[in-house]
């Protein structure tokens, strides 16, 4: 018989870890509301959700890397908000942050969500911060308790 393992969509017992950034903070607050919202709505209460501010995406890495390897959480949601036009390294930015994020989960049995936006326009971040497509913030949370469940189940 084959066994196949699938990740539940729910909170459970587990602590989850969100690292969100001040830069663009109009963008990610949202980010952060929808995540929030989700794991709640999933069954996580208050005590199970841990928020750490930083100042750019670049200071995502250190703060999920440390959170990861401490065991205290099922998952680390990374959300941040990369936007181009308002400075000539976005490119750098983005490659780091993606490159960061990677590192974390090659590194940490603890997944690293990655809820970082890199988009060309403000309206584009918008439009995934919970306007036209979704929030992506709300969808780290679901693919964060979707792993836990699978890394739990693994
Ligand atoms: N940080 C962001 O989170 N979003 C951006 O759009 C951004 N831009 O465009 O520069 C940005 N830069 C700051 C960077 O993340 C670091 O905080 C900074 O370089 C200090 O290390």
């Amino acid at each position: 018989m084959i066994k196949e393992i699938k990740g539940q969509i729910t909170a459970g017992k587990a602590g989850y870890a969100i690292v969100v950034s001040r830069f663009n903070e109009f963008i990610t607050s949202k980010l952060l509301a929808g995540a929030i919202d989700s794991l709640t709505r999933h069954g996580a209460g208050d005590e199970q959700i841990s928020v750490v501010w930083v100042p750019g995406a670049c200071e995502i890495i250190p703060a999920a890397k440390k959170l990861a390897q401490s065991g205290k959480y099922a998952a680390v949601l990374c959300l941040g908000a990369v936007i181009r036009g308002q400075t000539g390294h976005y490119d750098y930015v983005c490659q780091q942050v993606v490159r960061g994020i990677g590192q974390i989960n090659y590194e940490s049995k603890t997944p690293a969500i990655f809820g970082v936006l890199t988009c060309e326009t403000l309206e584009q971040a918008l439009d995934r911060a919970g306007a036209k497509m979704g929030n992506a913030g709300a969808e780290a949370a679901l693919t964060a308790m979707e792993m836990a469940n699978v890394m739990e189940q693994i």
